[in-house]
């Protein structure tokens, strides 16, 4: 299904002036608000080819119907979305579960649509069918010396398919580890895992990054191999200027302070990019800003301050992806949703009065601090953020278009009831 411009035309007039009201009154009270809408058209938040299907848990797996069957509809899917957001601009993909069978073709459906490819994404964390070795006891950490090259293979298989496809970098999740004490000697581990990641770093391209994400525990109880930013930092320090930490919001251990992470990594300028999901007890991959807004505030204002002063490029200057699964709700829906929570997070980040800030943490004014991140916090930026949507040439109301055009139904008629997306 595609969304013709003229239906977003006629959803936006239909809204059109209580929009200008709203926008007109806010813009006045807001310095700069031009600037920022430049910023906010430029944002573009890669959406992932796992999450266009109902997810799932390990207990069961609830079908939506209308799910893409393949490559293809995944794109078509992104591309419906981009079409009515104008920031969802970048799919990343999984390999082996998106395997372009005519590259070329693949690249021209995604260029139709307006979409580049972000992060590539290998896959050691279960076995494929006739896989020679397995991934039991894990893949770059494995005793045994084939599975490890197996597995270096691999990846390096994905870098090609990356390629061909115009993707700029590789994301290497690694579920690694040990699941009781004793099972692993982590200091061999870790020298095998560092090894294997320095054959797939060779194995770059001049110009693409290697994204080494860590994640706390799960699916290894006891240990993970790369479990936390410490370790991840390690890595992408020992392996070169190519590689870099990634950030799953959902990765860490419950209450931390996942902003000051930010901080330090964007300082040594070793942040590569971001898994962004929101999340209650563990790597719960609910939508963006459904639980912890505020902490996705705090974020982009580490990122944007932190950014500023290294005089990186907000919109291209690291990964911006959306890691996320989907249960209950219509998983495009859940996106659509997902991209807003991130857009709103990033528009008052960049309402933040930076110089006062400075100026209330050097006096240890830690009231008017506070004061001033939450006013930003507490300012509805909504009007600023469909005003980049409307300017770009988006809904809206990107969910309010997505059920009156009964997007889903349409996918449904299309693809059928019972489908199931490729690699779930
Ligand atoms: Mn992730």
């Amino acid at each position: 299904m595609q969304v013709e411009k003229y239906r977003i035309d006629e959803h936006n007039q239909s809204l059109l002036k209580e929009h200008q009201r709203r926008y007109q009154f806010m813009a006045e009270s807001i310095p700069g608000a031009e600037r920022i809408l430049e910023k906010l058209i430029a944002f573009q938040i890669a959406i992932p080819s796992w999450a266009l299907g109902t997810g799932g848990t390990r207990f069961g797996r609830f079908s939506g119907g209308g799910e893409p069957r393949s490559l293809e509809e995944k794109i078509e899917d992104v591309g419906l979305l981009h079409a009515i957001n104008q920031s969802s601009g970048a799919i990343s993909l999984h390999i082996p579960w998106d395997i372009p069978q005519d590259p070329s073709a693949i690249k021209a459906l995604a260029a139709q649509f307006g979409l580049r490819f972000d992060a590539v994404n290998s896959n050691t964390f279960q076995d494929q069918p006739g896989q020679e070795y397995s991934y039991k006891f894990g893949s770059l950490q494995h005793v045994d010396k084939a599975v490890r090259k197996q597995a270096i293979d691999h990846n390096i298989e994905v870098i090609r398919h990356g390629v061909a496809l115009g993707s700029e970098a590789i994301t290497v999740w690694l579920s690694d580890g040990s699941c009781f004490p004793g099972q692993l000697n982590f200091r061999k581990a870790f020298q095998r895992t560092l090894e294997g990641l320095q054959e797939i770093y060779a194995a770059l391209p001049h110009n693409w990054k290697m994204f080494v994400e860590y994640k706390a525990y799960e699916p290894n109880f006891y240990s993970m191999t790369v479990g936390d930013w410490g370790q991840s930092l390690l890595y992408a320090t020992k392996l070169g200027p190519k590689a870099y930490t990634l950030v799953d919001l959902g990765h860490h251990l419950p209450n931390a302070n996942i902003e000051q992470i930010v901080a330090l990594l964007l300082a040594e300028g070793k942040l590569g990019g971001f898994h962004f999901n929101d999340s209650k007890y563990g790597d719960d991959d609910l939508t963006v800003g459904s639980i912890n807004p505020y902490q996705l505030f705090l974020i982009f204002n580490e990122l944007v301050e932190g950014m500023d002063a290294r005089g990186m490029q907000h919109h291209s200057d690291l990964g911006w992806m959306i890691d996320a699964s989907h249960n209950v709700k219509d998983p495009l829906e859940d996106l659509l949703q997902s991209v807003e929570a991130i857009k709103i997070a990033y528009a008052q980040a960049l309402l933040i009065d930076t110089k006062a800030l400075s100026a209330a943490q050097e006096a240890n004014d830690v009231a008017k601090a506070q004061e001033i991140l939450q006013s930003a916090y507490r300012t509805d930026v909504r009007p600023l953020v469909a005003e980049a949507r409307l300017r770009a040439g988006g809904a809206l109301q990107p969910i309010q278009l997505f059920r009156d055009l009964k997007v889903r139904e349409h996918l449904i008629k299309e693809r059928g009831q019972k489908t199931v997306a490729t690699g779930l």
